[in-house]
């Protein structure tokens, strides 16, 4: 990844939590397909307000799994901001989303810097039910952000002027966290490409070590082989010499 390439987001999640509409709301366009069933199966991009916007596959939609590898490779090779997006009207987080978000975030030494978890739908929730949902992710994830959001008609808010409606969809406050993760992108990209000089760096001492073993046994084969050629020779030529003396001899 460039310095100068834009910001990533990724969103990423179970199929029909609301990552598409999420992020149209955060677009504050229609861009990204929605639709009450399993939609998203193509990773896609936008760029919009200096941020390139990433959609991805619902998890768990698919039986053979290409989808979830095809959202999971997008946010480990793409993203610099993950948006782990949960809807309250599923309760808890199940096995398979605690798996997968917890596998992305042992791999990545800063994900504290870079992650937050989205509960969406709380339009459909009362606020007891959002805080005893909350209150259960928060054991599997202590440290993590949570922010809430009603994002379904977030754009038609805008456009007609529905402020309390907009002030109680929570995107604003999604917005101003990740302009406050988007400051420390030229950070962690600094910090990932300096983990993968050292990586290189090690691979190659590694590399260079294994092949100096392999050029020194290869050597060691060749004197012992060019020893016995000579040795060979010349017991050779000692039996030729001893035949033709004993021949002159006769
Ligand atoms: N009430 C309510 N409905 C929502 C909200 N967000 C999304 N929805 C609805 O939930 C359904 C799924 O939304 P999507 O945004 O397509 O969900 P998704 O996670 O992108 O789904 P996939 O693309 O299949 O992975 C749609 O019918 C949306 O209108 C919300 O905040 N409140
Ligand atoms: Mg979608």
């Amino acid at each position: 990844m460039n310095s100068d390439d834009l910001p990533k987001v990724a969103v990423y999640g179970k199929y029909n939590h609301g990552k598409s509409s999420l992020l149209n709301a955060l677009v504050g366009e229609e861009k990204f397909k929605v639709a009450d069933k399993r939609e998203t199966v193509d990773v896609t991009e936008f760029e919009a307000n200096g941020i390139v916007w990433i959609d991805t596959p619902g998890l768990d939609a698919d039986v053979d799994g290409e989808d979830d590898r095809k959202a999971h490779d997008a946010v480990r090779s793409k993203a610099d901001i993950l948006c782990l997006v949960h809807s309250v009207d599923a309760g808890e987080l199940d096995d398979s989303e605690l798996t997968l978000f917890k596998s992305l975030m042992r791999r990545d030494n800063n994900y504290r810097q870079k992650t937050l978890l989205v509960l969406t739908n709380i339009d459909r929730k009362n606020q007891q039910e959002i805080e005893q949902t909350l209150e259960l992710i928060r054991r599997d994830f202590p440290d993590l952000t949570i922010l809430q959001t009603a994002a379904k008609d977030y754009n038609l808010w805008v456009k007609d002027g529905k402020n309390a409606l907009i002030k109680r969809s929570g995107i604003s406050e999604v917005k101003s966290y990740l302009e406050q993760l988007k400051a420390g992108v030229g950070e962690l990209r600094r910090k990932e490409a300096l983990r993968l000089i050292r990586k290189a760096r090690l691979e190659l001492s590694d590399l260079i070590k294994d092949k100096e073993m392999a050029i020194a046994s290869a050597e060691d084969k060749h004197k012992k082989f060019k020893a016995k050629f000579w040795a060979d020779v010349g017991a050779a030529r000692t039996k030729i010499h001893q035949r033709a003396k004993s021949l002159d001899a006769s």
